[in-house]
């Protein structure tokens, strides 16, 4: 595997976000629409739909997506590498582990798991990737490259989704890094179904 050092390898990634909506989560835009809440509008759709612009020789450590997030990812432009952990119980429980030894700048966390177990795929342009929730992933970008990608929360991963969050909780990943709204989703999540299975509504309708 690769080798200790690219941890230290200097890294640069921008994202710009545009602000594009999805079913749920447009009850919960229109509130934040009429609190006039700039701010927290825009952090929360900063992952819906992004660009990521990648200077060559970044590197990105292993990490799971906010909140269980899955996420697609097309490569416009440039190379990446994907190094690629199944979120099973072990390595879920080492990567917390590893997190909360707050020492990931020296141990690689690939190195903790059985060899066999990461998989790699190089990315090439025009190629469209899906990662589903929860994969542990380290990205290294082999020349300057532009990405159009998106993280959602969807209803096949639930258990997942939740799972990561708390492991997110347990390690303390501050607020800024975690899925937007996240708790308030899974109400709304929650409503749709009640709604779905009895036929009624829990939402007030004057909003
Ligand atoms: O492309 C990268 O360097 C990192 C992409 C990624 O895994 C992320 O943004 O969560
Ligand atoms: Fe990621």
């Amino acid at each position: 595997m690769l080798g200790q050092n690219i941890g230290k390898i200097f890294k640069l990634n921008i994202k710009i976000i545009s602000n594009k909506n999805i079913c749920i989560i447009q009850k919960l835009e229109s509130i934040i629409k009429k609190q006039n809440k700039t701010k927290l509008y825009s952090s929360f759709f900063l992952f819906f739909r992004y660009v990521l612009m990648s200077v060559a020789k970044c590197f990105t450590d292993f990490h799971i997506d906010m909140g269980g997030s899955s996420v697609w990812y097309h490569v416009l432009k440039g190379k990446k590498i994907f190094w690629l952990l199944p979120p099973t119980e072990s390595h879920l429980r080492l990567y917390e582990e590893w997190i909360l030894t707050g020492r990931q700048n020296e141990c690689f966390f690939a190195d903790l798991c059985t060899s066999n177990d990461c998989q790699m795929i190089i990315l090439e342009p025009g190629w469209t990737f899906f990662l589903p929730s929860g994969w542990i992933h380290a990205v290294y970008t082999l020349e300057d490259s532009i990405v159009f990608g998106g993280n959602f929360l969807n209803s096949f991963k639930i258990p997942m989704q939740i799972q990561v969050w708390t492991i997110e909780r347990k390690v303390r990943v501050p607020d800024r890094f975690r899925y937007p709204y996240f708790i308030e989703s899974m109400w709304y999540l929650i409503e749709r179904y009640v709604h779905c299975l009895t036929g009624f509504t829990h939402i007030a309708d004057d909003w």
